[in-house]
């Protein structure tokens, strides 16, 4: 008997839906109590009242019953569909939990999916990732993994260590006369093979790290170039303070924006000038330390006035020309700069902020930019988090030591003690439902009614 478990899985706040989640054996319980259904036909769609234990209609909701063996657990399931009302959400959740139900932990829908060998490990964390993706690329390779495309390539290497070591065992137990001679060259080659093939795997996880992470944009500039105005043309509403008073942004601003299929952060920076003012300097440090993290920087210049001389001891190494647009801002006034200061070979687009001109130009050019960046991200094939990325790259160092022992004493004990552990480090990745800590650890980062 499993206890039985229920979550709200929708974001909180208002909405025309909210869905409650259960899964335990009290699903039937709770069809016959609140909708009077003894024998619901298995995922049908129901429309009821939902009644509590009083007899009162709580909401007119959608629900669909899920039998053990057919669900996403592998228990009883049931969804339920009400109005997306807080009120109506927690009266429903204080009712269900009246029935000897308790509330689920976060990833605990999952982790029981997984208890129950629905899923593997691998597909357990693409869910997670799934639904985290900042990116249409990274949702499509999540999606994949979830489909089996990482634990095909796992079977591929635990069925490839099996096959030698069933070789290397049939030395170890048989004469040589029973089985034929000793064929150590075949086995380090195979074991080669098959190191090399768990390498390629380990290493996409650094040609993943820039797609899963959130693009950052910075503005950066003298003070009163401009940067929080044009900041808040791109938002799209006043999210930064404007002023004629240089120095006025001093802790930079963050704002999520989407642009070209991902999410990015677009930062509004403090004025880069050398300042005796505590407060604006800590903020003109924190602005350097964002440009060295940035993927995208866009230099904001005054044109009415001469090129600022110090904006390169601020930026320094950082001004790379895959990453830098310069922004040619206030052109309604008369033009005072020389581009003979401007750092080479940087694409310059020209844009009135304050009267909302040429936006649509810098926002081409700013999505040419990050064109580029996914471009590489397009080499992406498959997705390795760092606990998978961690079990091959130990899987490869025991193939390194099993060669090694083959190649110089060629002692067949030894080698396959080393396989052996391999097999364990990829066994890992797929996942054991006894590792209880593991687990604890991997689920508890899951959101709730996931
Ligand atoms: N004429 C003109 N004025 C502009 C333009 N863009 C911004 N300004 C003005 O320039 C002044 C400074 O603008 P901000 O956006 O606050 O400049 P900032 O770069 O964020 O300045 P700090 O926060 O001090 O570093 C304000 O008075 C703006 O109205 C423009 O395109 N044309
Ligand atoms: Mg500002």
């Amino acid at each position: 008997m499993t206890e039985t478990i229920v979550a709200v899985a929708t974001p909180p706040g208002e909405s025309a839906l909210a869905i409650l989640r259960l899964s335990g054996d009290h699903c039937s319980k709770i069809t016959l109590s609140c909708f009077d259904t003894p024998s619901p036909i298995p995922r049908h769609s129901y429309v009821s009242e939902y009644r509590n234990s009083a007899g009162d209609s709580i909401d007119q909701v959608v629900w669909c019953f899920y039998p053990s063996g057919k669900s996403f657990t592998g228990e009883e399931m049931l969804e339920i569909s009400c109005h997306g009302n807080e009120f109506i959400i927690k009266e429903i959740i204080n009712d269900l939990l009246s029935f000897d139900i308790r509330a689920a932990e976060p990833g605990e829908f999952t982790k029981r999916a997984f208890l129950s060998k629905k899923i593997d490990l691998t597909q357990a964390e693409a869910i997670a990732q799934l639904i985290s993706a900042q990116s249409t690329r990274e949702a499509k390779l999540s999606k994949k993994n979830l489909e089996g495309n990482l634990s095909e390539k796992i079977l591929i290497i635990q069925q490839n260590i099996l096959g030698i070591v069933s070789k290397i065992e049939a030395f170890i137990d048989f004469p040589e006369d029973d089985i034929g001679e000793r064929q150590s060259d075949i086995l380090i080659s195979q074991i080669a093979d098959i190191e090399f093939f768990t390498k390629t795997l380990a290493d996409a996880y650094h040609r993943n790290s820039s797609l899963i992470s959130k693009r950052k944009v910075v503005l950066i500039g003298s003070p009163n170039a401009g940067k929080s105005t044009l900041f808040n043309c791109i938002v799209g509403y006043d999210r930064s303070i404007i002023s004629t008073t240089p120095g006025t942004t001093r802790d930079y601003i963050s704002q999520e924006i989407i642009i070209n299929d991902s999410k990015i952060d677009l930062i509004d920076t403090a004025g880069l000038r050398d300042t005796k003012e505590k407060i604006e300097s800590t903020g003109v440090d924190n602005t350097v330390k964002l440009l060295e993290k940035a993927d995208v920087i866009i230099l904001v210049l005054d044109v009415s006035l001469p090129y600022p001389s110090c904006i390169s001891q601020y930026t320094k190494n950082n001004l790379k020309s895959e990453k830098l647009i310069i922004v040619e801002n206030k052109n309604d006034l008369n033009r005072e700069i020389s581009t003979k200061n401007y750092p080479q070979n940087f694409k310059t687009v020209n844009i009135s902020a304050k009267d909302n001109k040429g936006i649509n130009c810098l926002l081409d050019e700013f999505n040419n930019c990050i064109m580029s960046q996914n471009n590489s991200d397009n080499n992406v094939d498959i997705l390795i988090n760092l606990r998978q990325y961690n079990c091959l790259s130990n899987a490869c160092e025991y193939f390194v030591k099993a060669r090694a022992i083959l190649v110089d004493c060629d002692d067949y004990l030894l080698a396959s003690i080393e396989l052996n552990e391999a097999l364990i480090q990829i066994g890992e990745i797929i996942g054991h439902t006894d590792n209880e800590d593991m687990l604890d650890k991997l689920f508890k980062n899951f959101c709730i009614g996931k």
